[in-house]
């Protein structure tokens, strides 16, 4: 697929919320600590079954990233590895979007939906994308406002697996793709 210039920035900015040590690339021990991170924020201990599914389909997320985008083989992902894989339709595709994103979700609100409300509050959504991507809490907060649609202060899955196609698929200058990870630079 063709990368438009406000794609290419949009993959950018996700590529920074792989990185979480901020190295540059992406490799296992980004996604082991952030997962760890994620549980870590919501109390849950390492043998929590909650948690140990979440590690397991965050490691399988990364099994699948590597797989397809490290040509180099240097067991690490860097920025241009991404871009291209993500071009050649070797990452998130539209037909393929709600199949792979789905188990994410359920896995994620098992572990974030502190209150077992069904739902995502501000301070679950705060404290999720802050462990999990590294988002300042004060982007979290709009963005959590933004996708709260009818403003009852709790958001869905659905309301996120909406957000997260349009991140990736959507040129709408105004969408999700321009604040759902904070602002593009
Ligand atoms: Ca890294
Ligand atoms: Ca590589
Ligand atoms: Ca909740």
């Amino acid at each position: 697929m063709d990368i438009s210039a406000f794609l290419d920035r949009k993959l950018t900015r996700r590529f920074e919320t792989y990185d979480s040590d901020q190295d540059g690339y992406i490799d296992r021990s980004d996604f082991e600590q952030a997962a760890a991170r994620t549980t870590a924020a919501f109390g849950l201990s390492d043998d929590d079954l909650r948690a140990k599914h979440f590690h397991e389909l965050l490691l399988g997320l990364w099994d699948h990233l590597w797989a397809v985008t490290d040509t180099n083989d240097d067991d690490r992902i860097s920025l241009t590895e991404y871009k291209a894989a993500f071009a050649q339709g070797l990452l998130e595709r539209p037909e393929s979007f709600d199949d792979g994103y789905v188990p994410f979700l359920d896995a994620l609100l098992a572990v974030a939906d502190h209150d077992g409300d069904g739902y995502l509050g501000v301070d679950e959504y705060v404290r999720w994308t802050g462990a999990l991507l590294n988002l300042p809490r004060s982007v979290a907060r709009t963005v959590h406002s933004r996708l709260d649609h009818d403003g009852d202060g709790l958001i869905s899955t659905d309301d996120l697996l909406a957000a997260i196609r349009a991140y990736y698929f959507s040129e709408d200058p105004d969408g999700p793709g321009a604040w759902l990870l904070g602002p593009l630079d």
